[in-house]
């Protein structure tokens, strides 16, 4: 037996605890950037180093977030007065969470499709994070719909990729977050969606089953079931919520730790609409907890209001708070329209 069990499962269980989620908050510097740029804050490293201050030194986070996914330069960043970011968390009890991954590239061979990179050596990096504080990780993987994809060869790299990724993170002592995205990009129906979501969790599913990962010991972070964007016709909640969770059961083994979603590029409120309805409706029969792990969906408003300017801090914190609390709520099965009429003080 894996010498970490004990450890992995009492980091899932706390990473998944009542009410709370995890805050992504990995963005490459490619990502970030882009984010930045439509915003017209500054691409530098001190800008970054400023809105991740921004975001983990936010009062009450931890009420709401049990853990927090770094990306490799943030994790090794201080605040401006010179606590370690690591430090931070620590002192309020968030989680740390390593994004191991090196990124989606172009699958060779398959037009329009990609395969995410980062196996090279991860052994040696797990165990630097081990060593500074990190106690889980993620990698996530992109799976396009489109005509005549996602192909076997994306579908089966790619989960191929996440297992091993998973089974060397167990082994150093990090909780995987297995995230096999199924994008909403595209003009593909509800059931198109469904169809490919399903034959991704069960080519992943196999795919950890055979590199030997305890499936108790890693958090699962999928997509929703959900009509693509430029989809004439747009599954409502209840829709989406029920597709969603009968393709989890059908497909996600009950010994699973927990699951986690992302957003995908839904509106803030749709994301905790979607995330309330599951656990509204489906939490007594459902064996995992359902909870968020949103990077856009959660971040959007505080960057929004913040624009690279230090006056805008403390309105830009709450507004993050303002999120976090909505969507643990959600996960509660607690969230109401209402909850977003309350005043946010900005
Ligand atoms: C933070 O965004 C992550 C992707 O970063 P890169 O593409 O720059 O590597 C991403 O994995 C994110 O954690 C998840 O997709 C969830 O984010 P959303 O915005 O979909 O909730």
């Amino acid at each position: 037996m894996n010498t970490y069990a004990q450890e992995l499962r009492a980091t899932a269980k706390a990473m998944i605890a009542p009410g709370k989620g995890i805050l992504a908050m990995d963005e490459s510097n490619h990502t970030c950037h882009k984010r930045f740029e439509k915003l017209g804050i500054d691409k530098t490293v001190e800008q970054r180093q400023a809105y991740r201050e921004l975001l983990l030194t936010t009062p009450g986070l931890n009420e709401y977030i049990s853990g927090a996914i770094l990306y490799d330069e943030t994790i090794r960043q201080f605040t401006r007065k010179e606590v370690p970011f690591t430090k931070v968390m620590a002192d309020s009890g968030i989680l740390i969470g390593i994004k191991v991954d090196t990124g989606a590239k172009d699958l060779a061979g398959h037009h329009g499709e990609k395969v995410t990179e980062g196996l090279d050596s991860l052994r040696d990096r797990i165990a630097e994070y081990y060593g500074m504080g990190a106690r889980f990780a993620k990698w996530r993987a992109v799976i396009t719909i489109g005509e005549d994809i996602p192909s076997w060869a994306c579908i089966e790299g790619n989960a191929h990729a996440l297992a091993r990724y998973a089974a060397l993170c167990q082994e150093g002592g990090l909780v995987p977050i297995v995230e096999p995205e199924v994008l909403i990009d595209g003009n593909h129906s509800l059931e198109r969606c469904y169809t490919v979501t399903e034959e991704t969790l069960r080519t992943v599913f196999d795919q950890l089953f055979c590199q030997k990962v305890a499936f108790d010991q890693m958090i699962l972070k999928p997509s929703m079931v959900i009509s693509g964007l430029a989809c004439p016709i747009q599954a409502n909640v209840e829709q989406v919520a029920d597709a969603t969770v009968r393709c989890l059961l059908d497909n996600v083994p009950a010994s699973v730790a927990g699951i986690a979603f992302l957003s995908g590029g839904q509106s803030n409120e749709r994301a905790s609409e979607h995330l309330n309805a599951m656990n509204v409706k489906y939490k007594s029969q459902c064996p995992w907890s359902i909870t968020f792990s949103y990077a856009r969906a959660i971040q959007q408003p505080a960057l929004e209001h913040w624009r690279g300017n230090d006056a805008n801090v403390a309105a830009a914190q709450q507004l993050l708070l303002h999120r976090a609390k909505c969507n643990s709520a959600a996960s509660l099965g607690q969230y109401s329209a209402e909850m977003e009429k309350t005043p946010v003080l900005v």
